[in-house]
């Protein structure tokens, strides 16, 4: 495949103005005609060159005049003479046979688009780039029975019968927009309906579309969407724009959804909610992804990219902007811990690998393997550094000089740091390293007394691995919220931020007679890793007492991570692993009933790291060594705590259901507390287990009964999953969970049920949602994936081969986990490998998929 690179962009040498749709919408041969107002961009001979993928036109013209044009690499190229002209031309496409599920796509009977990144040309030869703005007007017509809605962006300005049970509609959006915001839906759906008036007195109609049946399931995400519009009018000042916002849930979807302007499409499992079918988890994954997509009205829309490098422009900006609307809607704490855990488990791996790319990558081959948690998450983290540095005012201000600046522009990512140079008054020279570099930074800190000057002095240093094509990097700037805190009043002075810009620094403190302990990177100001010196002590004192949440949390998890890695490679004497052990031990006892702790945040504090996680502490993973490890120390918490487990589930038991903070974090304390409870492997958690199941009248509830008893081995767990399964039959989401309990377990014959599942009838390739359901799990779960036999590296190997022709966005995604052989030992490493080369030798492999690979194996 071509690689196309940042370095060589050149803006198109036509710009399309305008663009008049119009739709004969069918399933399996919809015809399209198009005419676009063009002008030349800038003194040039050359053709329009329009992007082109399988929709091949049926005719073309220039000013009514049949055009000349050929082929030319992926497009075609059209003469054109005139400095203004107008294109006119046809296609014909098939939304049924189009498995992609790019461009226009039929999903159980109704019509929709995907158009971002490169979707809008399947449908239509075009000037198919972000920085091509056009105003769009369509005309959908279609048979009436069978397509009664029908939705472009924008707003309705015309509907009516045709003949012969036809009938049309007709949108116009006056935003100019890039093809890749461009959307149609038909179908026969139904509409829950609201409304929201903008801060100026607008008024806007609000409407989520889905099949029916469904519509007793849109109340939250119609919530969400109403509180993301005051949301953003309160927090920076952005009014939504159109007279109306519609929103259309579909089945099958690459994505989780797209902000196409005025029409956004969800996939359905992030709309479709309610307690019996939707966990407290879902609860919150529909709010984030609504916000998401409605915030994108601005920082995407109005604003949007010059190219796909800097997709992290749009992305790590919204992200950043979803993640505090959902601190601002439950705990900031909690919301914190979950991005960061979030981060660490897919993002510090990317970065740690093959497929390593700085938040604005220099080249690629297919721009959709570019939608990575590093674009995403990282690049959120890149922001709130900046908001960090800048502080809440300041970092608004450079916001609002973005937005004024660049409103109706496809801008830069260059062009966002200015801004906020100029808006915050922040200097962000070396700053601007955080978008050129791959990796993770790794800073070591330490602490250093000095008893007669009264001194505490830290000492810091950052480092940097080589990432593909980056061996030497310069140094970044990493901003540390810094505490130190007295050991006898259990307090600090208040919390410093230390920015770190040399290779070594020393920051020296006053007026500390006795050694302080250091609580560093608090809240996870900076998205690196740390390793801190400490004095034997200090990380079970700051569980104690920090008063930063995440501090304390990830002073736990340090412990026990040290613990576990201990355990793993046998290090220390046992005399002292035995005195680490009793530390946590006892820690998580008062923990537990800590009354100065939310059910929510004990939940997150008292959770183990994952396998995988403590996997990529180490140099060389040891899957059994540390799955091993993991249950060992689970069995003792477990066992040590039984009579506080049980108490919690029962407390929490009592508890009934409602979306209020202290029900849901109830609801979050018990599944784990039964998990505790399995872990110690007492005689009746089964019956615990089931109990919970069967008297559940929630999702949560439900399904975290299911989780535990899945990786046990006794008769309620057939029971509880064929009731599971009788009980849901038909809802598509809570199947595909059906089919995640079992893959993700970890129970020991994981693979061979796997492998059933492989066969169920419910089983398909062709909805992303159930392959992800079924393998990613499986995947994660470190110890089933990497058996030693290599038997998991082949299982998801047949499925790369099998659902590469049919769906090469969902396939390339699955080749990252292979990708990491250079972390396990020679005989992994040599299946891994043999994997990905088996995987290259498939004729015909798509491009997606061929240069994750062709990475995965440099
Ligand atoms: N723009 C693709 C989907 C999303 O990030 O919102
Ligand atoms: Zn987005």
């Amino acid at each position: 495949p071509v690689v196309i690179r940042r370095a060589d962009y050149q803006p198109p040498d036509w710009w399309v103005k305008t663009v008049a749709l119009e739709f004969d919408l069918d399933l399996s041969a919809t015809q399209v005609s198009a005419t676009l107002q063009i002008e030349r961009n800038g003194d040039h001979e050359r053709p329009l060159r329009l992007d082109c993928d399988g929709a091949l036109p049926g005719s073309i013209s220039v000013d009514g005049v049949a055009a000349n044009w050929r082929h030319e690499g992926d497009g075609i190229a059209v003469d054109v003479s005139a400095p203004r002209a107008t294109v006119h031309l046809t296609t014909q496409i098939a939304p049924d046979t189009n498995t992609q599920l790019m461009g226009l796509f039929a999903s159980n009977g109704m019509l929709c688009t995907q158009c971002e990144a490169e979707g809008f040309r399947r449908i239509i030869p075009f000037v198919d780039r972000p920085d091509n703005m056009a105003v769009y007007e369509v005309l959908l017509r279609a048979d009436k029975a069978r397509f009664p809605v029908l939705l472009a962006n924008g707003a309705l300005v015309d509907a009516g019968d045709l003949e012969d049970g036809r009938h049309y509609a007709r949108w116009h959006d006056p935003h100019p927009k890039p093809s890749y915001l461009f959307a149609l839906v038909a179908g026969d759906l139904v509409a829950t309906r609201d409304h929201f008036t903008t801060r100026s007195g607008a008024p806007v109609e609000l409407a989520i579309y889905v099949r029916e049946g469904d519509e007793g399931r849109t109340a939250h995400a119609m919530q969400a969407l109403k509180a993301s519009m005051e949301w953003d009018e309160r927090v920076y000042g952005l009014e939504y724009d159109l007279p109306v916002f519609n929103i259309v849930a579909v089945s099958d979807f690459n994505m989780g959804a797209m902000e196409n302007k005025g029409l956004n499409i969800f996939n359905s499992r992030y709309i479709l909610a309610d307690p019996d079918t939707a966990t407290d988890y879902d609860y919150d994954a529909i709010e984030g992804v609504v916000a998401h997509e409605y915030f994108h009205n601005w920082s995407g829309n109005r604003v949007t990219c010059r190219d796909w490098f800097q997709l992290s422009l749009k992305e790590g900006f919204t992200v950043y902007r979803d993640q505090c609307f959902s601190a601002d809607m439950g705990s900031e704490a909690v919301k914190r811990i979950e991005d960061v855990r979030m981060l660490r488990a897919t993002q510090f791996p990317e970065d740690a690998g093959p497929l390593a790319h700085p938040i604005r990558p220099d080249s690629y081959m297919e721009i959709s393997n570019f939608y990575t948690s590093t674009i995403y998450n990282k690049g959120a983290e890149v922001i709130r550094m900046m908001a960090t540095m800048a502080g809440p005012e300041r970092f608004r201000a450079g916001c609002d000089l973005y937005f004024a600046r660049h409103d109706g522009e496809a801008a830069t990512c260059e062009q966002f740091v200015r801004a906020m140079e100029d808006g915050a008054g922040l200097d962000l020279g070396q700053f601007r390293r955080w978008y050129e570099q791959a990796g993770t930074p790794q800073v070591q800190a330490r602490l250093e007394h000095d008893a007669d000057s009264a001194t505490a002095t830290l000492h810091l240093r950052q480092q940097f691995s080589p990432t593909p094509g980056q061996q030497d990097k310069p140094l970044m700037p990493i901003p540390l919220r810094t505490a130190l805190i007295d050991r006898d009043m259990k307090a600090h002075r208040g919390e410093q931020l230390v920015l770190l810009t040399q290779s070594e620094q020393s920051v020296t403190f006053t007026g500390f007679a006795r050694p302080p302990v250091l609580s560093i990177n608090r809240g996870f100001s900076a998205p690196v890793t740390m390793d801190v010196a400490r004095r034997s002590g200090d990380l079970l004192f700051l569980v104690r007492h920090d008063d930063d949440p995440f501090a304390r949390y990830e002073a736990l998890q340090q412990l026990v991570i040290d613990r576990l890695i201990a355990d793993i490679g046998e290090e220390g004497a046992a005399a002292e692993r035995a005195a680490a052990l009793e530390d946590i031990l006892s820690v998580f006892g008062d923990l537990v009933s800590d009354q100065r702790l939310d059910d929510s945040m004990r939940t997150e504090i008292l959770s183990l790291p994952t396998e995988a996680f403590l996997g990529e502490q180490m140099l060389i993973v040891r899957p059994e060594a540390i799955h091993d490890a993991r249950r060992a120390l689970r069995k003792a918490i477990g066992t040590r705590l039984i009579d506080q487990w049980r108490i919690v589930h029962e407390r929490a038991s009592a508890v009934p259901y409602s979306l209020s903070r202290e029900a849901r974090g109830a609801r979050k304390i018990k599944s784990l507390a039964l998990g505790y409870i399995a872990s110690a492997e007492a005689a009746d958690a089964a019956t615990i287990a089931f109990g919970q199941f069967a008297q559940a009248d929630n999702m949560t509830d439900r399904q975290g009964a299911t989780m535990v008893l899945a990786s046990m081995a006794c008769d309620e767990r057939e029971t509880a999953l064929d009731s599971f399964y009788n009980r849901y039959q038909g809802n598509a989401l809570v199947i595909d969970k059906w089919f995640s309990l079992q893959t993700g377990s970890s129970h020991a014959k994981v693979y061979e049920q796997t492998l059933e599942l492989i066969r169920h009838k419910d089983f398909t390739l062709t909805n992303p949602n159930r392959v992800r359901a079924l393998y990613w799990p499986f995947v994660s779960n470190q110890a089933a994936f990497h058996h030693a036999s290599g038997r998991g590296y082949e299982l998801l190997t047949d499925l790369i081969l099998r659902l590469d022709p049919i769906n090469p966005q969902t396939t390339a995604r699955f080749i990252a986990p292979l990708g990491r052989w250079r972390r396990f030992d020679e005989d992994r490493a040599a299946k891994m490998r043999g994997c990905l080369e088996r995987i290259l030798a498939q004729p015909g492999l798509s491009k997606d998929t061929t240069e994750q690979v062709v990475k995965s194996l440099e």
